[in-house]
C-alpha cells in the first residue's frame, strides 16, 4: 500500500541529520479552530480520564488519547503514522500523549532532550532492548491553536538528538512555587516545576542556542522530533492569545514501557497505572511487552482493533 503523507527521500534524510521535521498539515486550520472550541469542553471533563489526579499539574494532561475521541483518532491519522512508520518502521505503539497549555503570562519551556523519560519519576519509562543505539520516542507535536514567537511557540536546536547532555537519573527536585519564577538570560524559562538544569551531565554547560530554530505553527499543523532533540518554547508574552500544544510520542513495539512498575511518581503525584494500556496504532505486536489497549475509555476502538476485527 503507498504511502500517501510518506517522507520524501529528501525530508528523510534531513530529518536523520537534523533531529526534527515540519511543520507539516494534519487538518485544515479552521476545522483545527471548531473542533478547538468543543474539545476545550471535553478537555474539562474528566469523568472518563485514566488516572484520578491528587492536584493539579502537568499531569492533568497526560493521555487524553485514552478518554477523548478526537485525540484517540488523532493518534492514528494518516498524515502522521506514514511519517512515523517511515522512521520507526511499521510496527508502532503510541505510549504517551501529552497536552502542553500555555497561557499569557506563562514561562516558557526550558531546554531539556529526554531519552528514557524517568526525568521526573525516576525511573526510566521507556527501554528499548540491548545494543540499539535508539533511545527516546519520536514526539508528534500538534498546534491545537496557532503557535508563534510570542505565544509560545517551540524551538530546536537542530542536529543535537545524538548526544544526551542530560542524566535523567539525578535528582530533581518538584517545587510547584518555582513556577513562572525561574529565569533564563533575563526570560521566563522553567520545566513545570522542575528545574532541569539539575540534570546536566555537566553542571558549568550551557546550551548554546545561536543555531536554534523557531517552530511557528499554524492550527492543525505538527512536527515530528526525536525526544531526545534539544527543545524548549518561548514564553507566552501575548496578552490574550494562549498557545496549546499536543504531544503524541511513539516507540516500536521492540520497546518495554513503564517496565517494573505499576504507578507513574512524578509532578508531586502518584498515578496508577492501573487503567493504562499502549496502543498499537500501526503494524503487529510480535513482542507483547506492554499490556495493550484495544478501545479507549468511552468505548471508541483505535483503528488497528477495527483492522484487526475485519481481517480475523
Ligand atoms: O510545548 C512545550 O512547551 C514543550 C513540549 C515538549 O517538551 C515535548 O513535547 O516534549
Ligand atoms: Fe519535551
Amino acid at each position: 500500500m503507498s504511502k500517501q503523507f510518506a517522507f520524501t527521500a529528501e525530508q528523510l534524510k534531513s530529518f536523520r541529520e537534523n533531529g526534527y521535521a515540519g511543520p507539516f498539515d494534519a487538518y485544515d486550520q479552521n476545522e483545527m479552530k471548531e473542533t478547538y472550541k468543543k474539545l476545550r469542553a471535553e478537555i474539562f471533563d474528566r469523568s472518563h480520564a485514566i488516572y484520578d489526579l491528587e492536584h493539579s499539574s502537568l499531569l492533568a494532561g497526560y493521555d487524553r488519547h485514552l478518554d477523548i475521541d478526537f485525540f484517540s483518532r488523532h493518534i492514528m491519522r494518516r498524515q502522521i503514522l506514514d511519517k512515523v512508520e517511515g522512521i520507526l518502521g511499521p510496527n508502532l505503539l503510541c505510549w504517551r500523549s501529552e497536552m502542553f497549555p500555555k497561557y499569557p503570562g506563562d514561562e516558557g519551556t526550558d531546554w531539556h532532550q529526554a531519552d528514557t523519560f524517568g526525568h521526573a519519576s525516576g525511573a526510566p519509562q521507556v527501554v528499548w532492548p540491548m545494543n540499539t543505539d535508539f533511545g527516546g520516542a519520536i514526539t508528534v507535536w500538534t498546534a491545537v491553536t496557532d503557535a508563534d514567537k510570542e505565544n509560545g511557540c517551540l524551538r530546536f536546536i537542530p542536529g543535537t538528538h545524538e548526544e544526551m547532555h542530560y542524566d535523567e537519573t539525578k535528582e530533581m527536585k518538584y517545587s510547584p512555587e518555582q513556577v513562572n519564577k525561574l529565569e533564563k538570560n533575563g526570560m521566563k524559562s522553567g520545566f513545570f516545576g522542575y528545574d532541569y538544569r539539575n540534570l546536566q551531565k555537566d553542571p558549568s554547560w550551557v546550551p548554546d542556542d545561536a543555531n536554534a530554530v523557531s517552530m511557528e505553527m499554524k492550527a492543525g499543523q505538527f512536527v515530528i522530533f526525536w525526544s531526545t532533540l534539544m527543545h524548549a518554547s518561548w514564553p507566552n508574552t501575548s496578552s490574550n492569545r494562549t498557545r496549546l500544544g499536543f504531544t503524541a510520542r511513539y516507540v516500536p513495539t521492540s520497546v518495554r514501557i513503564y517496565p517494573d512498575t505499576d504507578v507513574i511518581n512524578e509532578y508531586g503525584s502518584k498515578l496508577s497505572l492501573d487503567k493504562y494500556g499502549v496502543v498499537l496504532v500501526s503494524g503487529q505486536d510480535e513482542y507483547k511487552h506492554n499490556r495493550r489497549l484495544l478501545k479507549n475509555a468511552r468505548g471508541l476502538e483505535f483503528a488497528t482493533a477495527l483492522d484487526e476485527l475485519e481481517t480475523a
